[in-house]
């Protein structure tokens, strides 16, 4: 078989995802080239289809400039705020991500930060390994029981969260641009609002322009100084500045972050701190739910090469 069309790759995905590319298309490793930027001039022209990576940097009308072929962007994460999906859908580029695949393991992995954060759990890990229980117990840890939760975002995965904690027996309100008509979890039409009717906030947006900081001080104090925060959707929602003199002045109580800022760069500030539970950006990442990610990766490309009709088409400009 012929191997066509051109596929550019920005940044190494997963071997199966290359393997699997390498096998249908003719694909181009960007990061491979000496000059990356020669390379796009040379080969820009005939790229049909980008496979895009966290790693991948800014997918943006700049990038389309030197893509004059480019038919389809497919992106490795239901996320897609590195790519510019507005500029995208002027030139009649698809972009593709991963929904579905990927919402219970990022559900799971915010009921565990949930529960470690509020239980102590890593903190826990590490006085024992320090030796540290001959010298006493370990001090008792705040609770979920009697908390109330607060979801922001209540969407694929905030409805997985929200299914998760009916089984823990605590209470469940929401917000988002929209009450839900087929929710029956309490709707607070702001962040502000759905902040103060919790004591637990767990934020589970779209990143971009229209959630920037959508978690700032205001919402913090809210919150108020039992309260706790989770944050699975992404760094830019949560103004990092602000949650940190939160957590320094005790205006909340604790936090448990996958997401930052500026990743994989943590504040020292934030690494520092003993009331908070942070990890490398894990939400989705288990050898079971990464391969199903790339997989979708590979069957948008190949199905809108095939017969023009990718699976799981972004439906809203980024
Ligand atoms: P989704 O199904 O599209 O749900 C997004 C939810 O956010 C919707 O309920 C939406 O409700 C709400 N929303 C959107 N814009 C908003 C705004 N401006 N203000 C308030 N609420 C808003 O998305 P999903 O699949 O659940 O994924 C959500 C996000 O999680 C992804 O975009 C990604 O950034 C993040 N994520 C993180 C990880 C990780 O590893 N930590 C893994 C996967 C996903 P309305 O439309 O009513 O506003
Ligand atoms: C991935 C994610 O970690 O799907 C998303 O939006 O944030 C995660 O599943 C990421 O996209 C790939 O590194």
């Amino acid at each position: 078989m012929t191997k066509t069309p051109d596929i550019l790759m920005p940044a190494p995905m997963a071997p199966a995802v290359i393997a699997a590319l390498d096998d249908r298309f003719v694909l181009h490793r960007l990061w491979e080239q000496p000059d990356s930027d020669a390379y796009l001039e040379s080969h820009g022209p005939i790229i049909r289809g980008l496979a895009a990576s966290t790693l991948a940097g800014a997918i943006d009308g700049a990038l389309f400039d030197r893509l004059p072929a480019l038919e389809i962007v497919a992106n490795f994460g239901v996320g897609y705020d590195k790519i510019d999906a507005a500029e995208a859908a002027v030139r009649g580029i698809v972009v593709t991500n991963t929904p579905g695949v990927l919402d219970d393991e990022v559900a799971d992995l915010a009921m565990g930060l949930l529960l470690a954060t509020l239980r102590r759990l890593p903190q826990a890990d590490r006085y024992v390994r320090d030796g540290l229980w001959p010298t006493g117990p370990f001090p008792l840890s705040p609770t979920l029981r009697g908390r109330r939760i607060g979801i922001l975002g209540l969407g694929a995965i905030g409805k997985a969260v929200a299914r998760r904690l009916t089984g823990f027996d605590v209470p469940i309100a929401y917000h988002g641009r929209s009450r839900q008509p087929d929710v029956d979890y309490d709707y607070h039409a702001t962040p502000v609002a759905l902040a103060t009717a919790c004591d637990v906030l767990i934020a589970i947006v779209p990143g971009g322009a229209a959630t920037k900081r959508l978690v700032d001080a205001e919402v913090l104090a809210a919150l108020g100084p039992s309260g706790v925060l989770i944050n699975v959707s992404r760094g830019s929602v949560v103004d990092e500045g602000a949650l940190v003199a939160a957590l320094q002045t005790g205006a909340i109580l604790g936090a448990g972050l996958d997401v930052f800022e500026d990743e994989p760069h943590v504040p020292e500030a934030l690494r520092v701190m003993e009331n908070v539970v942070l990890l490398p950006h894990v939400g989705s990442a288990s050898q079971h739910t990464r391969a199903a990610m790339g997989k979708l990766v590979v069957d948008n490309l190949i199905a809108w090469f095939d017969d023009g009709r990718p699976i799981t088409p972004v439906t809203t400009p980024g």
